[in-house]
């Protein structure tokens, strides 16, 4: 096994060494550490080997997958450096506005428009906007949500915190990672029942891709009264997932981890580009998730002062930029944020 790691090893770092562009790399990347990747999947054949063939193989699949992961960083950074020299050559003067020039209308923001859409459908059914910071403390971004510090579930999320001595709260401050920090001041800042929903920024330290971006909208909503369950979840998904694609939209429930939620999902529509297949923008996995959600968790529930055995409650925190992908096919979601004319005239 060690000769097929050595020759994976090989094959990238020339594919790495040759990629013209950041798409090539993304797919390298997939490739590689995608959920089928070959790096990903070569784990699950160590349960053949024995203990001493596991001792030497451990430490050189680390260093091989660290080694292809620095490449692939540096690969990008040099891409990146290299087309800004580019630029730099560029001659970016435009020739004056002549009178008959074409006037240009300005126009709403495709995702903008996509989120006052979704958040009519919610406000035709109860539920009212509230806000939340953009920078908020590591307690109302985590250690509310049942996360403290330390706890492995922080990976889930690559965090960017702000450098400063500045606390409230007695915690660290940093660019919230979800709209689930709107969790505690919706509990917390009213009765039961609830129907609350949060939309807005959020930051992740994250390796961009076709479906990851680094600043990205979500849609919180939360849902609070006596009796509420996984029925709820089930049909409201289904019923704003059908309002917004059409009833033929194909979308599943899976379980999934969160530990503000117990139980917690995650929620998947259909890729359009493959129709299941696995493709670049979809990862290789057929469906896109456009949501994680579940049952609030008693402990975030009790922290907001409510009372876990006479209420209970459902959250999701979708999307939107994935969802706008599926709707109107748009095969990166970097476009969104980009600034082509060209992309967003079409909207
Ligand atoms: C969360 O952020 C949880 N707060 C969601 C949640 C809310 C769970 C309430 C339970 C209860 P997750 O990291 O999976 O979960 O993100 C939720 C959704 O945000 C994803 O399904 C995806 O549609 C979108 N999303 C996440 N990361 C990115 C990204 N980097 N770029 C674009 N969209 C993203």
């Amino acid at each position: 096994m060690d000769i097929k790691l050595k020759e994976i090893q090989q094959d990238y770092l020339n594919k790495i060494k040759t990629a013209k562009n950041l798409k090539d790399l993304d797919e390298i990347f997939l490739s590689l550490f995608g959920k089928n990747g070959e790096v990903t999947l070569l784990p699950k054949q160590f349960s053949q080997l024995d203990k001493e063939q596991l001792k030497k193989l451990g430490p050189l699949f680390n260093q091989v997958k660290q080694e292809l992961e620095k490449v692939i960083g540096n690969r990008r950074q040099a891409i990146r450096e290299e087309s800004y020299k580019a630029l730099e050559n560029e001659e970016f003067t435009l020739p004056p506005l002549r009178w008959e020039a074409k006037q240009r209308t300005g126009h709403t923001h495709p995702l903008t428009a996509f989120e006052q859409h979704t958040a009519k459908i919610f406000n035709k059914l109860g539920f009212v906007q509230i806000d939340a910071p953009l920078i908020d403390t590591d307690y109302n971004n985590f250690e509310v949500l049942n996360i403290p510090e330390n706890h492995p579930a922080r990976d889930l999320w690559d965090t960017l915190y702000i450098n400063s001595n500045l606390k409230t709260q007695n915690s660290k401050l940093l660019l919230r990672t979800h709209t689930s920090n709107s969790q505690i001041r919706a509990l917390s800042q009213n009765k039961p029942p609830i129907r609350l929903m949060n939309i807005g920024r959020c930051f992740r330290y994250e390796n961009v891709d076709a479906r990851h971006e680094h600043t990205f909208e979500q849609f919180e909503i939360i849902y609070v009264d006596k009796g509420v369950s996984m029925a709820n979840l089930q049909y409201l998904s289904e019923y704003f997932l059908k309002s917004i694609f059409g009833e033929d939209i194909k979308v599943r429930l899976k379980p999934k981890y969160y530990p503000f939620v117990e139980p917690g999902v995650g929620v998947d529509g259909l890729c359009i580009f493959c129709k299941g297949k696995g493709c670049r923008v979809c990862g290789g996995i057929g469906w896109l998730e456009l949501a994680g959600a579940g049952m609030i968790h008693p402990n975030v529930l009790r922290a907001g002062d409510i009372d876990p055995k006479e209420y209970s409650g459902i959250a999701w925190g979708f999307g939107p930029a994935r969802m706008a992908m599926i709707k109107y096919g748009i095969e990166d979601i970097r476009l969104f944020n980009s600034g082509e004319l060209a992309f967003l005239e079409k909207f």
